[in-house]
């Protein structure tokens, strides 16, 4: 299992086909010989199912049909063929905490239903429990005298998985996409599905009482043995909101049988002022190395395998964040160095479309440019000024704004109106300058991607961490009988002395190193190989 790389693309944003500045399934079906000249092994597709596209996709009011937006159900078989032929594995997304309040499910439950009313969480009284996108988790039904849970927006009914025919449903679903030749899935919020009964106000905002819930393995182990089973040709991944290493191994562990991959996102907080997303700080670059070191050896220390990620559709840019900004040289090795210094740990890489070519966070000059409902909800009442200099920041939308494949309008990703307004430094950065470009961003994650492919060192060498005090450098070696890495990364603009380890050669580096010195360059990346 430790031998894949998955590829996110998130269709909305990806390749536009039939001109309605909207991606699609076409579009997508168009660059998949791109996917395959970066090396991967898997793409995760994100939500493509019809949808009332409140939250772009996350809200599924059919699981088994592809939206009219995307394309058609032909769309994506044609997608998981060609991939076969290409040797790229497909993983879709199933967002099983809730779905649409347009679903069929809710609607019948809102029509009187009992059987489907219990396909959800209706309740007499509400707790104080707030929603994750703002407000209070519950809204309220006058026609039944009941208030319905939502943990994200309203129109997004949290599913109640007590309900053993609900979870037929799940597994019905499951295995249609599982027949159609897809060999894996993204579990969206997945430790979010199993509530504390009796229904109570909790700490704080109340996730304590849904978070890792009681029944969640319980749920997690059923839902394995109902679909995907034992089948080693397969990769899953759970989406894990707020959650600890103790659940995570748990749920990634070889044994347990519930997942394969885990993502949790403690180290993409380090940039929160006192754990608050809508804050503007610098990243606690000791705090990034301790929650990545604690992590990784927790994780391999129980043989469970760890999803390494630096940005996802949810999340700001990597080359935006974790650094400070600097010109387009510095952006390029910068990129690169962060690249190693996640993607060459040990675990399955999951590589989010746009980071390979190095995007950026978006340049909008208004708050009405933003599309996303978390984004929009937090600027509601707020002062547009303030609100804009977070939104560039925080906002999802950072990481949703179109491909940049070339220097064309909207950079190669509609001929028509871009449904997000494209970076305006596409000109700049995009695929079709980097790809002949042997120094480019693209052309290293090729070659980091081959390494986790290719080199069992960086597969399943154990991996160690040196200097976790160092206030510059960020300093991890993998080992096997048969050999050593160190892999040197500066997260700053600035020379750092260092005696470097002898005995060794150059074999990657961000700066034409290929010589051995005392000091580590600004942003340099140096991996080393024992001799
Ligand atoms: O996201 C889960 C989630 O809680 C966060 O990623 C959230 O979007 C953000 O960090 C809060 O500040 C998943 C999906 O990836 C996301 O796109 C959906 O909106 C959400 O679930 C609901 O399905």
């Amino acid at each position: 299992m430790l031998k894949n790389v998955v590829y996110q693309v998130y269709p909305k944003s990806f390749q536009d086909n039939s001109g309605d500045g909207h991606g699609d399934l076409k579009g997508l079906y168009k660059r998949l010989d791109y996917i395959k000249s970066l090396g991967v092994t898997y793409i995760w597709i994100t939500p493509f199912y019809k949808s009332p596209q409140n939250d772009n996709g996350y809200d599924v009011e059919d699981y088994y049909n592809v939206d009219p937006k995307f394309g058609t159900n032909q769309d994506i078989v044609d997608i998981i063929n060609r991939c076969a032929e290409l040797n790229i594995k497909v993983m879709l997304d199933m967002v099983f905490n809730h779905s649409s309040t347009s679903h069929e499910w809710f609607q019948k439950a809102l029509g009187g239903s009992k059987k489907y009313q219990d396909y959800y969480i209706f309740n007499k009284n509400k707790t104080s429990w707030e929603s994750k996108f703002g407000g209070n988790a519950w809204e309220y039904v006058p026609k039944l005298d009941k208030y319905y849970l939502h943990l994200f927006d309203k129109s997004q009914a949290d599913l109640n998985w007590e309900n053993p025919e609900l979870r037929n449903e799940i597994y019905r679903i499951v295995n249609y996409w599982i027949d159609k030749g897809v060999k894996g899935f993204r579990f969206d919020v997945i430790n979010l599905i199993s509530k504390t009964y009796p229904l109570v106000d909790g700490i704080n905002d109340g996730r304590n009482q849904y978070t890792d819930g009681p029944r969640v393995h319980e749920f997690l182990k059923e839902l394995r043995h109902n679909t995907f089973g034992s089948n080693i040709d397969f990769l899953t991944v759970g989406e894990m909101s707020s959650t600890t290493i103790q659940e995570c191994v748990k749920y990634a562990s070889p044994t347990q049988e519930e997942l394969h991959t885990v993502f949790h996102f403690h180290h993409l907080k380090t940039d929160y002022k006192n754990g608050e997303k809508w804050t503007r700080d610098y990243f606690d670059f000791l705090g990034l190395k301790q929650i990545l070191s604690k992590w990784q050896l927790s994780m391999d220390k129980d043989s469970c395998v760890d999803a390494l990620f630096w940005s996802n559709h949810d999340q700001p840019r990597v080359a935006s964040r974790f650094t400070l900004a600097g010109s387009r040289q510095s952006q390029v090795r910068k990129n690169k160095m962060l690249a190693a210094s996640m993607y060459l740990l040990k675990g399955v890489s999951y590589i989010y479309q746009g980071e390979e070519i190095g995007m950026e966070n978006l340049s909008y000059d208004s708050i009405e440019e933003f599309k996303d409902i978390e984004s929009i909800n937090y600027s509601k009442g707020k002062e547009p000024k303030e609100a804009l200099k977070i939104l560039k920041q925080k906002s999802r939308d950072n990481g949703r704004s179109p491909m940049q494949w070339d220097s064309s309008v909207n950079g190669g990703f509609s001929s028509g109106n871009s449904w997000l307004k494209i970076n305006d430094n596409y000109r700049e950065i995009n695929v079709e300058v980097q790809i002949d470009d042997q120094d480019s961003v693209l052309n290293f994650y090729k070659k980091i991607i081959d390494l986790k492919l290719n080199d069992d060192i960086f597969i399943y060498g154990n991996v160690a961490f040196k200097e976790l005090l160092h206030s510059k450098l960020f300093i991890f070696t993998r080992q096997t009988d048969s050999g050593m890495y160190t892999v040197i990364c500066n997260y700053f603009d600035e020379y750092v002395s260092y005696e470097l380890p002898k005995d060794v050669r150059v074999v990657l580096s961000n700066t034409n190193r290929t010589t051995i010195s005392t000091k580590v360059k600004p942003y340099e990346l140096i991996v080393l190989k024992n001799l």
